[in-house]
């Protein structure tokens, strides 16, 4: 149930550019966990020192970037959030935050400029609620050959939660869009030092206003945990998670494009099928990265796993359509000859993940591959090779999992 009363976050040590630092406990033995990664396997702790987080992988301490271990997918289609994944750019945001003086400013290129405290926000305007996929640009970066500098990620840089909110647009409405914007601009509590840009991202005004773009202050019931962007977050749903500003505070209507560094610059693609290129490739159109695509994974058995000969096997993991439902998932036994379709769990919303479960008969003994491969609702369908680029975004390929028939 969610709570309708926010409660004030005290979370450790609060302070300015150390404090972040100080998140994290220190532990007294280590859990060690290998991610599979090409060129051997990469050795990470598993960390349960994070406020309001359970086990997650650690991939770096400040600012923190913490992975979801790959068994929580297969419990349930919702992924908890104290083990949802964290990703921050910068490590200074606020280690609390005071929910009677927080405030949402609206402003800009607007009629009035709107400050809106918590409670404003959540009993002054209609409640949505959506489920959807938050995940990283770059989740999987890590299995790109040749590897590319950033969050080396497996795939756990993902996680689908129910998000209780307001829509951006109800928000914008109340400030009044004057004509003659152009995109909307969030900015949130996190700091920078000196000249590094703040994180800050846009969205087209259309895109902004489509109802469906939501100012959430809960997932799954419960309050945003702090690392999740508390007290509000902005949930983009189908678009990758750099657009999901956390720790919301403010919103610009701007009348030109938004060119800081997040938009111009950085999470850039290329602008080619499947957002492929080959390494060391020249000239190739870069485009700022924005929808998700489809994307399927095997979850209850690890690669490698004896399996018996001769027997159904069953099998199950999790599917999303990137921005629209999955419209169906198959697998395959023989390298991708042939598929049988898998059936589909429950439909809880077009943005979010689906459960498959299939049956097959594996033949005779030996290493045995069970492709899975997802197709969605635009009839996109996942690649049998992997895409590449430097920035390793955009991570593509029918997953394939090596079971060993005993
Ligand atoms: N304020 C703020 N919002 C942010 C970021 C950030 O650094 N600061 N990182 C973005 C990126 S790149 C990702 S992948 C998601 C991660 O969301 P999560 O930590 O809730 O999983 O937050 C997005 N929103
Ligand atoms: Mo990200």
């Amino acid at each position: 149930m969610l709570r309708h009363k926010m409660t004030r976050r005290l979370i450790l040590c609060a302070g300015a550019a150390g404090g972040l630092a100080l998140l994290s406990k220190p532990s007294l033995a280590k859990t060690m966990i290998d991610l599979p990664l090409p060129g051997g396997p990469d050795e990470r702790e598993l960390t349960t020192t994070f406020p309001e987080k359970g086990a997650m992988i650690l991939q770096r301490t400040r600012a923190p970037l913490l992975e979801t271990p790959f068994d929580v997918y297969d419990k349930g289609i919702f992924t908890p959030n104290d083990q949802h994944y964290v990703r921050w750019h910068w490590p200074m945001f606020p280690s609390s935050v005071d929910v009677e003086d927080f405030t949402l400013k609206v402003r800009g290129h607007v009629n009035q400029d709107v400050s809106l405290s918590l409670k404003e926000l959540m009993n002054d305007f209609p409640r949505v609620q959506l489920a959807a996929v938050n995940q990283c640009s770059g989740n999987s970066r890590g299995f790109f050959e040749p590897r590319v500098p950033g969050a080396e990620w497996a795939d756990g840089a993902m996680g689908n939660a129910l998000w209780t909110g307001v829509r951006l647009k109800d928000v914008l409405d109340r400030a009044g869009v004057k004509s003659g914007a152009l995109q909307v601009r969030f900015t949130g509590l996190d700091q920078t030092f000196g000249e590094a840009p703040r994180f800050i991202k846009s969205l087209d005004v259309d895109h902004a206003r489509d109802g469906e773009v939501m100012i959430a202050y809960a997932m799954n019931g419960e309050q945003l945990p702090l690392l999740n962007g508390f007290p509000l977050r902005l949930v983009v749903p189908g678009w990758f998670s750099t657009y999901w500003l956390k720790m919301l505070e403010d919103i610009e209507v701007i009348d030109h494009p938004d060119t800081n560094y997040w938009m111009k610059t950085a999470y850039k693609i290329p602008d080619t099928p499947g957002a492929d290129m080959k390494p060391g490739e020249t000239g190739v159109p870069m485009v700022p990265i924005t929808k998700m695509v489809p994307r399927s994974f095997l979850t209850n058995l690890p690669s490698g796993a004896k399996v018996q000969a001769g027997a159904p096997l069953a099998v199950r993991g999790i599917a999303f359509g990137g921005d629209c439902g999955v419209a169906r998932v198959d697998i395959s036994i023989d390298g991708g000859k042939s598929w049988q379709e898998a059936k589909l769990g429950k439909d809880e919303g077009k943005y979010g993940f689906r459960q498959w479960q299939a049956k097959p008969t594996l033949p005779g003994p030996g290493k045995h591959a069970v492709l899975v491969r997802c197709t969605n609702d635009n009839g996109e369908v996942q690649p049998d090779t992997p895409n590449w680029n430097p920035g390793g975004y955009l991570r593509n390929v029918i997953e394939s999992i090596d079971l060993v028939v005993t």
